[in-house]
């Protein structure tokens, strides 16, 4: 390849010319000249060694990756070393999970190679859809935390940002669900079974771990072997985060475990060969698997390696890159800012004073500095179970320096905390890093706070919650350390690439500003009056409505009308955001068809999907109950015309970007105070669904944006919830709700479980008699009442259309970028380094 050839302006390109492409994309021509269907052919022939006509699908994805690969990797190389001559302030995304899903389509929608693709299917008599299927998800993430990642990267590349995102190369992603008799069962997620044509290794940029302690694999299970220190390679794999407009191709860094290649010799001549290499495998497990719970950390000791083994080699993968262009460390914070996704990464804060005390020889107050200056944490959660700690026990075991570090940082801290208040010692208790003996454990958020200069909620009301509850007592020690940035999504994969019909329709009626400039969408409020435009605007959603009906029976055989309303919800199952609300809301509708077979009634489906923690047993639970649920009314010959419900399995990023843009409702159902943001409410609303809501998270924000008329918010607030807490009682409900106890009744009468009496009491104990921490019942009224609503304006066509125009239109607000430019502006302190 040869970077500094003349440009291919002196030979009037080819559309097709792959020359001309590289030309457009700055790269000057390579050496290789050929039309984009040449580097396809060769990829395919080449790659495989076998004739192009006896390759299938599988191979003809990987030429068509490659290909796209080959596109953007001069350009990438040169976003590096634009980086490395102008030593711009770099940011750093450090998190567990990244959900990316699939990259095929993504990287041509943002390399805008979609007329050069859309020719090669042609020419090439290519099917697209069964060529970018042959893509698994990568599903290295459990939900929201992990695909708000994947949205940041997309935004910071878009934005010219220069910015990296470091996470680990999970072999088993997300488990695969599937469903068997009605329950969830899991199975793995041999994502990288094939080879990926978006990763490249980078051997050579290996880093090794120094741990306190050794790994062994005894009798299936790994173990740490306290006292015999032992080290770990991480291996990184680099993917390609191409901005919108291919001028900035950013990294997404993975790190791989490896075992040291040199293994244990002492041991070896000691005879213990088989207990040597198995220390290797372990080595190697390490970065074997993501853990798929969402809420509960406890007790987990490999995860506790897995986050440091991220922060290890992120850290020093950092450090080294500083210090090529960086004599000075004082630097640091004016070159490096580094965000911390959730607590999973807080490591972060005893490793960074650990180099700058031992490696870089800085005294403790100038170290202390650089830390908190260059670190800034992002909380996502409330819940309780969901906040980090680990035993100190394990710290001792395995991170001894950093025990030492954490506990002269708490010292330090509490010093301040009693000087600031002079006898408070319930205070000094309650703030300490170090939650009280015996069992003594690190709180980890505690750290993340103290030792960086910048905590963040992800929607207003959670970081107002965040302030005034959960960590009140810190906040009130540096209130200028907290702020709110609320979420957002890309709108270049949830709108342009997910909803093609949608989007060139505002693209016809606004032009394509919009998909750099999300607030654009602002234009689009006048055309609600414009009948023209809601015709454009009901054909979309038709459209997309019909391609996902086709999909479904296509992919799992299962048939749903396009002309009834799409109502949806898709998340993790989980308690507190409520499916069983949605269930219980569908077993009344049920009840008042079998009651009255009304005439007038628009037809609907309620979709369903989302994972539970494998451990989750209630979770589990409520999946059972909703396909249950679905078996009985579906067969139901009176109901059945009415009322439709769907089970999906196997939610994951590919099937939200089929079902989203197909959805006309979107349910954000979670008891007020609990979802932190949500991020799938922006993408309904972005996709031109109407949102039936309670008042939490990001939603409140949504209908601020939006105007509350046209949402259907309903429910208890945040505020009413908090002040119930003490008083509630499920059995009021049942008890003077005719609707509510018939529901419940028919359920436990195992009206829904004939052959499997009893299977859903778990559901009458949580429900009423354990109290309904997540108060269903005292929410299910105002949701009907809400729904009867939105039922009677979807009879309104026009009706209709205008509240999706206007829900569009606010959208704006909700696009990472927005998210991504506060957090540059007011904690990163960083701007654009454009690649030339
Ligand atoms: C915790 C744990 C603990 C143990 C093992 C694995 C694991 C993985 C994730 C978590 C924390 C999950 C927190 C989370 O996903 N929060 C969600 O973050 C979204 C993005 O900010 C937000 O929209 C959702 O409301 C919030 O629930």
């Amino acid at each position: 390849m040869n970077e500094n050839a003349t440009p291919a302006g002196a030979q009037p390109p080819q559309p097709a010319d792959i020359n001309h492409l590289l030309t457009q994309y700055g790269c000057g021509p390579i050496q290789f000249t050929g039309t984009s269907d040449a580097l396809y052919e060769r990829h395919l022939m080449f790659d495989n060694v076998v004739d192009a006509a006896a390759t299938g699908a599988r191979e003809r994805y990987e030429a068509a990756a490659r290909s796209v690969r080959d596109v953007l990797s001069q350009r990438w190389l040169r976003t590096e070393q634009t980086y490395e001559r102008e030593n711009p302030k770099r940011i750093y995304y450090l998190s567990m999970e990244f959900l990316i899903g699939r990259s095929l389509a993504n990287t041509i929608t943002n390399l805008r190679l979609d007329p050069v693709a859309q020719r090669l299917v042609k020419e090439e008599n290519l099917h697209p859809l069964a060529l970018i299927e042959q893509e698994p998800d990568a599903g290295l993430g459990n939900g929201g935390l992990g695909r708000l990642a994947a949205c940041f990267i997309d935004s910071m590349a878009t934005m010219q940002l220069p910015a990296m995102g470091y996470g680990l190369r999970y072999e088993y992603g997300i488990f695969r669900q599937f469903i068997e008799d009605g329950w969830q069962r899991e199975r793995p997620d041999n994502w990288l079974r094939h080879p990926d044509p978006w990763e490249v290794p980078r051997p050579h940029e290996r880093v090794e771990i120094k741990l306190g302690c050794s790994f062994e694999v005894r009798g299936g299970t790994l173990g740490v072997v306290p006292g015999r220190p032992s080290s770990v390679f991480g291996l990184p794999f680099d993917r390609p985060v191409a901005g919108y407009g291919g001028r900035t191709i950013n990294t997404l860094r993975l790190w791989a475990a490896a075992a040291p290649d040199v293994f244990d010799f002492q041991a070896f001549s000691a005879g213990e060969f088989v207990s040597a290499l198995a220390g290797q495998l372990s080595a190697e497990s390490l970065t074997r698997v993501l853990y798929p719970d969402d809420t509960t950390s406890q007790g987990q000791g490999l995860r506790f390696v897995q986050e440091y083994f991220l922060v290890a080699c992120s850290l020093a993968d950092v450090v080294r890159r500083f210090r090529r262009i960086n004599a000075d460390w004082s630097a640091l914070p004016r070159k490096v800012a580094i965000q911390l996704n959730d607590t999973h990464p807080s490591l972060a804060v005893p490793e960074l004073m650990r180099i700058l005390l031992d490696d870089a020889g800085l005294g403790w107050d100038e170290a202390w500095d650089l830390t908190q200056q260059t670190l800034a944490y992002t909380n996502h959660t409330l819940l309780p179970e969901a906040l980090e700690t680990w035993p100190l026990a394990w710290f001792e075991r395995l991170l001894p320096r950093h025990l030492e570090i954490v506990l002269e940082i708490n010292r330090r801290f509490l010093d301040d905390v009693r000087a600031r208040f002079p006898g408070d010692e319930d205070r000094v208790r309650r703030v300490s890093l170090v939650d009280g003996d015996p069992n003594r454990r690190i709180r980890m958020a505690n750290l993340a706070v103290v030792g960086s200069h910048s905590t963040n909620g992800v929607a207003a009301i959670h970081s107002c919650l965040l302030r005034t509850e959960t960590l009140r007592d810190l906040a009130e020690m540096y209130p200028e350390r907290f702020s709110n940035k609320t979420n957002g999504v890309t709108p270049r994969r949830w709108l342009l690439l997910a909803n093609p019909a949608l989007a060139g329709r505002i693209t016809a009626a606004i032009g394509d500003g919009w998909i750099t400039d999300l607030a654009q969408l602002e234009k689009l409020r006048p055309l609600a009056e414009d009948a023209g435009f809601r015709d454009a605007v009901r054909a979309a959603k038709r459209e997309a409505k019909a391609s996902f009906a086709h999909w479904l029976r296509a992919a799992e055989g299962i048939s749903i009308d396009p002309d009834s309303i799409f109502d949806s919800q898709v998340k993790r199952i989980h308690e507190y955001k409520r499916q069983m609300l949605n269930a219980l809301r569908v077993v009344v509708l049920y009840n008042r068809l079998r009651q009255d077979p009304a005439p007038e009634m628009a037809p609907r489906t309620f979709l369903f999907a989302g994972k539970a923690a494998p451990a989750y047993h209630l979770a589990k639970v409520i999946i059972k109950f909703i396909n249950n649920l679905a078996a009985t009314i579906n067969q139901d010959p009176v109901v059945r015309h009415r009322l439709k419900v769907v089970f999906l399995p196997e939610y994951c990023v590919s099937l939200a970007e089929r079902l989203i843009p197909a959805s006309d409702v979107s349910n954000q159902i979670s008891t007020a105070g609990y979802e932190a943001s949500g991020t799938s409410n922006m993408k309904f609303m972005m996709n031109g669904a109407l949102t039936i809501g309670t008042r939490d998270g990001a939603t409140i924000e949504m209908a601020e944006a939006a105007g509350e008329d046209n949402l259907f918010l309903f429910g208890l607030t945040a505020g009413q919830v908090a002040g119930s807490r003490g008083w509630y009682n499920p059995h009021w409900h049942y008890d003077n709700e005719p609707e509510t106890r018939a529901a419940l009744d028919l359920i436990f009468s195992d009206h829904f479980s004939r052959h499997e009496p009893g299977v859903f009491e778990p559901l009458r104990d949580a429900l009423l008699t354990h109290g309904d921490h997540y108060m269903h019942l005292a929410d299910l009224r105002s949701y009907l009442a809400a729904d009867r609503d939105l039922v009677g304006l979807y009879a309104d066509a026009d009706g209709w259309v205008r509240k999706v125009i206007m829900n569009l239109a606010a959208s704006g607000r909700f696009s990472s970028d927005r998210t991504i430019a506060e957090y540059a502006a007011e904690i990163w302190q960083a701007g654009p380094c454009p690649v030339p």
